[in-house]
């Protein structure tokens, strides 16, 4: 019965790659998704597994099995029929606001933020103090779909490699915010900072270039890498660390994410399909022994426990998914 729904191919929203339709299609499943309530105990949200998932060994394999967990909720809960879209960032990184995906239209998931009234004309960027010039919003979204939208767990905007938030559990509704970046996304999530992704020789030099910058060391960018630029290029609830999947574009961009891994894998399968570095824990802090094939991933009441083994191949175990073009 599994393998009905597990042939999926996943597709793209950028430049028309989806019809009118099927971007309409997947919309009304996503407002359906936010409006159902928790299944999560109130005490174990945000996820506790903030500090093990980002920076650490298990980021590729817990984001993909992350991705599937919700599209198969999306099919199961929300009568969606389609697949979970993916979206090739580099193609309107000169230009964030060209893109489909963020324009603002009926078919979009919304675009830039309100002008806020404590606008600055520039941001820095931590832990490097670069400062960039900032974006034209970072208020509430007023347009399209996912105007007005309120979300609802907390502004968590901690800094990877902190401790789990007092504020954690003080619900405080607020919009949803964005503040579409060009500049960020111009010079450092481009097709050249994919191909440098492509081309790492390695698994740990992989890890290194996708991410912050802390990694352990500045990455061949310098700065960051287009996983965490491609967060903060969409503004703050993009951005914020404990609570982005919030953001409606969360799980296209982790689904391009998941796209470049296995691109990467598929240079060098032999090598590369279970190439693991790091442990199972933000920045090794405190320290975790590094993970292997047997490390266990627990989900709570969202799935069965996973090794690290079951999610390193899209198309082994309960995945078989492949990509378009
Ligand atoms: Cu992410």
């Amino acid at each position: 019965m599994l393998y009905a729904w597990l042939f999926w191919v996943l597709a793209k929203w950028n430049k028309g790659s989806l019809s009118r339709g099927e971007r309409l299609d997947y919309i009304d499943p996503v407002h359906c998704m936010r409006q159902k309530l928790p299944i999560l105990p109130i005490e174990e949200y945000p996820s506790n597994d903030t500090l093990s998932i980002h920076i650490s060994g298990i980021f590729f394999a817990w984001h993909r099995h992350f991705i599937w967990l919700r599209e198969k909720a999306l099919r199961e809960e929300c009568g969606y029929n389609g697949y979970q879209p993916y979206w090739i960032r580099a193609l309107s990184a000169d230009d964030l606001f060209a893109s489909p995906l963020i324009d603002g239209s009926d078919t979009s998931l919304s675009g830039d933020g309100d002008r806020p009234d404590d606008y600055e004309s520039t941001i820095t960027l931590l832990p490097t103090n670069v400062t960039i010039p900032n974006g034209k919003g970072g208020g509430c979204v007023i347009n399209g779909p996912f105007a007005n939208t309120t979300l609802h767990l907390p502004d968590l905007d901690a800094a990877p490699g902190d401790v789990f938030p007092e504020n954690a559990f003080v619900y405080t509704p607020r919009c949803l915010t964005r503040n579409l970046n060009s500049f960020m996304s111009r010079y450092l999530a481009s097709q050249k900072d994919v191909n440098r992704l492509l081309s790492s020789p390695n698994i740990t030099t992989l890890q290194r270039n996708i991410d912050v910058s802390v990694w352990p060391t500045l990455n061949e960018a310098g700065i960051m890498g287009p996983h965490a630029a491609a967060h903060m290029q969409l503004g703050r609830a993009m951005d914020y660390f404990w609570t982005a999947p919030q953001e409606p574009t969360f799980m296209l961009h982790h689904a391009m994410v998941d796209r470049v891994w296995i691109l990467w894998q598929e240079k060098d399968l032999k090598n590369r399909q279970y190439a693991l570095n790091g442990t199972s824990t933000i920045l090794n802090v405190p320290t975790t022994p590094e993970v292997d094939l047997d490390t266990e991933l627990a989900w709570g009441p969202l799935s069965m426990t996973k090794m690290l083994q079951d999610l390193m191949s899209n198309k082994a175990n309960h995945f078989c998914y492949k990509y378009g073009n």
